[in-house]
């Protein structure tokens, strides 16, 4: 592979160019009109405008990118994540092309992208799933029978739905047939396919994620787990790895089922499988993500392995130069994503100009972002500036890293979600490790940015007493009457 496309925009695009050129690899990058003055831009060797901002009439469009593909003699597609990352139909037009996708299959898209096979998958490799329906539930009838052996609350899903879209929650065996033609009339008309399945509502889960790479050799890896359980409205806020509540054991069940799963559908590349772990410790089986992810970074600070030549390796048809036993965790690492959205008025987007930009620097801080000062963030595409990353040898540090950054981060013109992830990185709820998806709404008011904040010191003094508690009360020699922790989650520290 001598020249690589690079199907994406903004910071994604920018990140894979600077691998590439680490590896001699020549870059082209496509550009819609609002994007002409953007770095990706500058920074590849050729770049070609592919029509208006819109993505619908440039980023997604097949045709565009494979024209460009050929004329510019690109021999390899990177497609980032969102876009056409995922679609199956670029995947095999780029197949008949003979131009190499940096990704999995087309078949191994569809087989994920559809839920109900990526259970059927799952379920062959002997992965947990949230009990539920087998199979799609076509009529009332049949989602009573379910609903009478997994109990309520359950949640409706579509199946070519994913990401939290196509999800309806049901409460009681009044609502099951209204809540199930709703679902099915949405599933039809949003993705043409009314197919839908049900679970137990998982009410109060966190959400970890497993990063796996597969060669074309029959060789796959797990490259350890993530926590991304603080989200807004299905979009992440901040992430962590490895995860802390998960125990070694724990985190090599769901590692190996992470790659019997990419084994069944004979995945190629880096992909991640989701899980939701309850409030038992039990894991189950979300749905799996054929793409990089946003949070690649994190997982690489951890592993010291760079996902996107890794992921261009075995495009060229590599074999992985490592084994499971060769990789260990390092430290931990922590990602925020810097919105232009205002944490004081409900997370609205608020685009404008760059007035001042000054990314922090320093020991263990990294900055992917595809901004500077003077420049102006689109209104057409998603509103994130940055991704903050900070690394340390344990989790406290990587905290107090974050904190030192975010103060250091120098952003004026536009508002952004930095003073919440400030906010949420200190809370005694994350510090402690007690948080599950609901974090934001049960813990965030936008009065909270006004008061003076919550000192790290405070909320690190509380955690450290509470591991002094626990450490106490475990200790068999200990037959002192100890107050219970509370907690349901704990963290393991390694
Ligand atoms: C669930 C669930 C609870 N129970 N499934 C949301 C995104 C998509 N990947 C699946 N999602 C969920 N599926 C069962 N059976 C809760 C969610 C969910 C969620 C999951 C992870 C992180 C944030 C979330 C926010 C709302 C719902």
């Amino acid at each position: 592979m001598k020249k690589i496309l690079v199907a994406n925009r903004g910071e994604i695009a920018l990140r894979i160019m600077r691998t590439c050129r680490e590896m001699n690899i020549k870059t082209v990058a496509v550009f819609s009109e609002a994007d002409r003055n953007a770095l990706f831009v500058r920074f590849a060797d050729e770049a070609y405008c592919i029509g208006p901002p819109a993505s619908s009439q440039s980023y997604l469009v097949i045709d565009k990118i494979i024209d460009v593909a050929r004329k510019s003699g690109a021999d390899g597609v990177h497609p980032g994540y969102g876009f056409l990352s995922e679609n199956a139909a670029f995947a095999r037009r780029l197949e008949q092309e003979g131009i190499e996708l940096i990704g999995p299959s087309a078949h191994s898209m569809e087989v994920m992208g559809d839920k109900l096979s990526a259970k059927e998958t799952a379920l062959k490799q002997n992965v947990p799933l949230v009990p539920g329906s087998e199979g799609a539930v076509n009529s009332l009838e049949e989602a009573k029978v379910v609903a009478r052996e997994v109990g309520f609350p359950l949640l409706i899903k579509a199946s070519a739905g994913g990401g939290g879209k196509g999800m309806r929650a049901v409460y009681n065996e009044e609502s099951i047939d209204e809540e199930l033609h709703l679902a099915m009339s949405e599933a039809k008309s949003a993705f043409g396919d009314p197919s839908v399945f049900i679970e137990r509502y998982v009410t109060s889960p966190r959400h970890i994620e497993v990063q796996i790479l597969a060669d074309k050799h029959g060789n796959c890896v797990y490259l350890f787990d993530r926590d991304c359980s603080i989200q807004r409205r299905h979009q992440k806020v901040i992430e962590e790895a490895p995860a802390s509540v998960l125990t070694p054991e724990m985190r090599k069940k769901m590692g190996e089922c992470a790659v019997s799963l990419a084994k069944g559908c004979n995945y190629k590349g880096a992909g991640t499988v989701e899980f939701l772990v309850d409030d038992k410790m039990d894991f189950f089986f979300l749905e799996m993500n054929t793409r990089l992810q946003v949070e690649h970074p994190v997982t690489e600070m951890i592993t010291g392995i760079d996902l996107v030549k890794q992921q261009i390796l075995v495009a060229r048809g590599e074999k992985l130069a490592f084994t499971q036993e060769d990789l260990k965790i390092r430290g931990h690492a922590l990602e925020v994503r810097v919105y232009a959205e205002d944490p004081r008025n409900n997370f609205l987007p608020d685009i404008g100009k760059l007035q001042t930009y000054r990314r922090p620097q320093g020991p263990g801080v990294r900055v992917d972002d595809g901004f500077e000062e003077g420049m102006n963030i689109p209104i057409y595409y998603d509103p994130m500036i940055a991704k903050l990353v900070t690394y340390a040898e344990d989790r406290i540090t990587a905290i107090q890293r974050m904190t030192r950054a975010i103060d250091e981060y120098e952003i004026s013109g536009v508002a952004t979600t930095l003073e919440f992830c400030r906010f949420a990185i200190n809370h005694e709820a994350f510090v402690s490790g007690n948080f599950d998806t609901h974090f934001v709404k049960d813990h965030f008011k936008p009065e909270y940015l006004d008061e003076p904040q919550i000192a790290n010191e405070v909320a690190l003094a509380a955690f450290i007493g509470s591991i002094a508690l626990s450490s106490a009360s475990n200790s068999e020699s200990s037959n002192v009457q100890q107050k219970p922790i509370t907690s349901k989650w704990k963290i393991n520290r390694r």
